[in-house]
């Protein structure tokens, strides 16, 4: 199952796969970051389809579709603003995992790419952010075989090592479960 599991080093809005999440705000009006970075490359509509959502509170997602970005879909996830670490946001962040890999399996799709939502603007710790990532997808696959491949997107290097370092731990404790 973690083979299913890919971390790369890039730009979310040129991956090559069925969905694509944005880290989005609660309002789903656009902003800066990956989410603005999403808008710009998918265009207009994107915007106005949003908006059209109605919001959605922190934890959850909802989906669009991609308009002019490679993805057929954008699911857009709000992670939790960090404060400290002690106003539930590991659940926050965990749900919108947990929220936007169950939307993708609902639209039908296969590959999906994630960000590392919540660690731009939002302030999350990169290497709590990327533990809570990993453990969250890794348990959702090994419930789900339709999804062939969860990608997750890193945007700098120290990003991808956060998250290779959390892979390796999921990796040792799922070797020690088993022996
Ligand atoms: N591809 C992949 N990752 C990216 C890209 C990209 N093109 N651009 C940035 N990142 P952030 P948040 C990384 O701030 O913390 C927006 O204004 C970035 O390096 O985009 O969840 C929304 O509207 C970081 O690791 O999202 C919200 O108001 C990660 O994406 C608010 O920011 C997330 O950083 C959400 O804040």
């Amino acid at each position: 199952m973690m083979e299913r599991i890919r971390i790369v080093e890039g730009d979310i809005t040129r991956e090559q796969v069925d969905a694509v999440v944005n880290a989005a705000n609660s309002a789903l009006a656009g902003g800066g970051g990956v989410d603005g970075a999403i808008h710009a490359a998918a265009g207009p509509e994107l915007l106005e389809a949003g908006l059209a959502l109605g919001g959605c509170p922190t934890g959850q997602a909802r989906s669009t579709p991609g308009f002019r970005l490679p993805a057929r879909w954008v699911i857009h996830a709000v992670g939790p603003v960090w404060s400290g670490g002690g106003n539930g946001e590991a659940a926050l962040l965990a749900g919108a995992y947990r929220a936007s890999l169950e939307e993708a399996v609902k639209l039908g799709a296969k590959t999906v790419a994630f960000p590392a939502i919540s660690t731009g603007v939002y302030g999350y710790p990169k290497d709590k952010a990327a533990h809570i990532a990993l453990r969250t997808v890794r348990d959702f696959l090994a419930e789900c075989p339709q999804l062939r491949e969860v990608r997750l997107v890193c945007f700098s290097k120290e990003s991808a090592e956060a998250h290779r370092e959390a892979l390796r731990e999921l990796h040792g404790m799922q070797s020690d479960k088993d022996r």
